[in-house]
């Protein structure tokens, strides 16, 4: 398959139609926004009228991915360097007098996401139309996206994200793809034994697709994103009974359901809305697959064949039994029969151990909701119960740990578990827990189920776009298209040593640090210094992400300038980009010292500008695309066991940034590959973790053994970084101390301050530094998340036929 084509006056005629569709008479007359409106528009019909792709009836199963969250980031500029037409239409624009970059800077970002898992969707969705897997993304067309964040007096505040208001560009819509969803009502048990299950109320999912486009071999396939709306107009009975606005009623609650993306990450907050939303879009993905199925002229049974369904996380699980029924009820077959058919068709990932975020549903809410699913999951309990019975005889306690439904609640990682052919971890560390922590007994059971599939980036977005200039670097030395081969960095080892390497190398670094500051002060008024250490942390707001032991360090440099004006040290700026659920208040909390404390800081002269530390507003996809490869220094340092793999740690490492961090999630890998002279290294690990809070972990020991940590303390109880309030980091200090220190930060606070010791002399090195910094981007290769999609075709997916 080979490139797309594009000439430039087939595009400026699409662009022309674009803007005569807007009413206007000439290009000119465009704003800025409507410019890409209208460049997308046309970029959009271009690839659609592209020739499909002839696809050899290969042995591949199609890949159905079903996440409730694609962070796809803006499509714009990642289609055109996909399709390779960056250069065609920026030389079409530069003769109307328009800049390209300009133009694509006014997207929206689409926040169909909350953070590492909604963008891995998004990464893998690239890596399988780049590598020719046969793939359809299922998600929900969100009307408001993640919430927009800003800071008032250092409190974070949320605000909708209407991302679509002028409509998006991009989208699809195919009419004759609606789904119509039954959910509610009762359940009949007919003479015969068999459910008759009559909803109370039929919703209709309407399909819009965003083209998914491979990196430069002509494979477009879809995202489907399912938008509900009412079955009907409205209700036309009600209409014509005069009762229309109780009609409309209705028809406006059905559009609700896909208003908003639950905005918790590892979290489940167990709202009737969210199983809603998840049986909704797992109804209208399953009912897609099997209509295509049948379209195929394919039998029911040779499903499995042809279809692989992967579950993101336990979100979808609610499909398992909605295959169930639709075998059993629609398709009248025996159990054993669809059993084994829905059983060789699903495979589950998990991305957390944590317990919260643990999904578990109330019987009476899936009861009142989906009947008989609620049915189908207590057979699938009693069959599976035979099966724990023969190998843990009267075995209470196993049986507790292992059932589906138990203690009048449904468990979607266990059911998943028991019903799909493969589950995996997203790194080796946490897949190995998944087997020795979450689920011994499963894999005593079915040791052959289980899998690691490391995740990884899309080197286009994470590379190629969001660094053109690296990316120029990097074409210059080694004429190999690494953009699809990303092994092929270890090439760059070679220059690592290289002088006039090193010097364009560390030239390229210091022009991305100059773009975020201009950045910065564009949004935040403050000055940044391009040649201080770009020390960056941008991910979810969560304890367990310890970006409280990132401001203890600060407030310990702080402490030691203030003693010692002349502290030998390099420059520092500190940036942050994080979200924090709403409804967290010890995460807001963390924000709000995070910037009080850089108000204090940033405004005392004593520092004299060594120490900056600025928390970027709305950190997103298309700031990240901005952060990354201006990054020196890569803030990695999860409690050892908590962060599933991580995957910012990835992007940071391959555009130069040198990691601090725990051996936690992928940073275990990630310093195996880099090697431990280019990673700073620090901390508890698992066992030591497992080790500390076994034997009663006391927090406040470590605070009276280390003064340096007692002085910070007492700092921030003391009022001096909050206008003299004593109370504002109440619940960030309780939880540090009297409150256990559950993610052991004081534990591991002296560790880390040495670490970044290194750190520091490192950078003053500028040498050695730029050194390890290429050989960071040299040797992190195989967290291409192209790699991961081949790991998944090999270990999971595997062709059947
Ligand atoms: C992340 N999980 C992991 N969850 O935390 C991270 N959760 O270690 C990993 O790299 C990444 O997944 C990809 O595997 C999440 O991002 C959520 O966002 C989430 C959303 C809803 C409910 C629970």
């Amino acid at each position: 398959m080979s490139q797309p084509t594009l000439k430039k006056d087939v595009f400026l005629a699409a662009l022309t139609r674009q803007w005569q569709h807007l009413g206007l008479r000439s290009a000119q007359q465009m704003t800025p926004h409507q410019w890409w409106q209208a460049v997308s528009g046309a970029l959009a019909e271009q690839l659609a009228a592209q020739p499909a792709p002839v696809r050899q009836d290969s042995a591949q199963r199609h890949v159905n991915y079903i996440s409730m969250e694609f962070l796809i980031g803006r499509l714009t500029a990642n289609n055109l360097i996909n399709l390779g037409w960056y250069d065609t239409v920026a030389a079409a624009l530069e003769e109307q007098g328009i800049q390209l970059a300009d133009v694509l800077e006014q997207e929206t970002d689409p926040a169909l996401g909350n953070g590492g898992l909604g963008r891995l969707a998004a990464c893998f969705l690239d890596s399988m139309a780049t590598v020719g897997q046969p793939a359809t993304g299922y998600g929900l067309n969100y009307q408001y996206g993640l919430f927009r964040q800003s800071f008032s007096g250092g409190q974070q505040q949320e605000a909708p994200d209407d991302w679509q208001r002028e409509s998006y560009p991009w989208f699809r819509h195919n009419a004759a793809l609606a789904v119509d969803v039954g959910i509610g009502g009762e359940l009949e048990t007919l003479t015969d034994g068999r459910e008759l299950w009559r909803p109370a109320q039929v919703l209709r999912g309407e399909a819009w697709d965003l083209p998914v486009v491979g990196y430069r071999n002509g494979v477009s396939q879809p995202l489907r994103l399912w938008q509900a709306t009412h079955a009907q107009p409205f209700d036309l009975g009600a209409f014509n009974d005069g009762d229309f606005l109780l009609a409309e009623q209705q028809g406006v609650d059905a559009a609700s359901l896909t208003k908003v993306l639950y905005p918790n990450d590892n979290h489940q907050a167990g709202k009737r809305l969210r199983l809603m939303q998840q049986y909704f879009q797992c109804a209208c993905s399953v009912a897609d697959i099997l209509r295509k199925h049948h379209q195929a002229g394919r039998r029911i049974e040779e499903l499995a064949d042809y279809e692989v369904i992967q579950l993101n996380d336990t979100h979808p699980t609610i499909a398992i039994p909605e295959m169930l029924r639709i075998l059993l009820d629609e398709h009248q077959l025996a159990w054993d029969d669809a059993w084994r058919i829905t059983s060789r068709t699903f495979a589950y990932t998990n991305h957390t151990l944590m317990p919260e975020a643990l999904e578990c549903w109330d019987e009476e809410l899936v009861r009142s909701l989906l009947p008989r699913h609620f049915s189908i999951i207590k057979q699938i309990n009693a069959n599976f119960r035979q099966r724990v019975e023969q190998q843990w005889p009267q075995n209470e306690a196993v049986w507790a740990k292992l059932a589906v439904h138990y203690d009048k609640q449904v468990r979607m990682a266990n059911l998943c578990v028991v019903s799909g052919f493969a589950v995996n971890g997203v790194a080796q560390l946490h897949s190995d827990l998944v087997v020795k922590d979450l689920f011994p007994e499963y894999h005593q059971l079915w040791p052959q189920k289980f899998h690691n599939v490391t995740n990884g980036i899309t080197p286009r977005r994470w590379l190629k776009q969001c660094n053109p200039a690296l990316s120029a670097l990097i074409d210059s030395r080694l004429q190999r298209e690494w953009a699809s081969d990303l092994d092929a960095l270890q090439g760059l080892e070679q220059y690592a040593d290289d002088a006039s390497f090193r010097q364009q190398y560390r030239q390229i670094k210091r022009d991305n640090k100059v773009a975020l500051a201009n950045y910065v002060h564009g949004v935040m008024g403050l000055k940044l210094d391009p040649d201080a250490i770009f020390d960056v942390q941008i991910k979810r707001l969560h304890e367990y992400k310890r970006q409280h032991l990132n401001l203890l360090h600060i407030l310990s440099l702080y402490r030691q300038l203030r003693d010692n004006p002349n502290l030998e040290m390099a420059p520092r700026v500190f940036l942050f980009g994080a979200k924090a659920a709403p409804g967290y208040y010890l995460a807001k909390n963390i924000i709000y010292a995070i910037n009080q404390a850089a108000e204090k800081i940033n405004n005392d002269p004593q520092v004299k500008d060594r120490l900056k530390v600025a928390f970027i507003p709305d950190y997103r996809v298309s700031v990240a695309e901005l952060m990354i490869p201006a990054a020196d220094l890569s803030e990695q340092i999860s409690t050892a066991g908590k962060e599933a793999s991580g995957t910012g740690n990835m992007k940071l490492a391959l555009n130069g940034a040198l990691t601090i961090g725990t051996l936690d999630g992928a940073n275990v890998e990630i310093a195996e590959q880099v090697g431990a002279d280019n990673i700073f290294i620090f901390g508890n690990t698992v066992e030591q973790v497992k080790a500390l809070q076994a034997s009663g972990y006391d927090p406040l020991r470590y605070r009276q053994q280390d003064a340096q940590l007692d002085a910070i303390l007492s700092e921030l109880e003391s009022g001096a970084l909050s206008h003299g309030d004593k109370q504002a980091f109440e619940m960030m200090l309780h939880s540090l101390q009297a409150g256990g220190d559950p993610y052991l930060v004081l534990a591991d606070f002296a560790d880390y301050c040495q670490a970044q010791q290194r750190a520091d002399r490192l950078y003053r090195d500028t040498q050695a530094w730029t050194r390890s910094a290429i050989l960071n981007t040299a040797r992190v290769g195989m967290f291409s998340s192209d790699r991961s999609i081949r790991d998944y075709q090999q270990r999971i997916w595997q062709t059947r036929r």
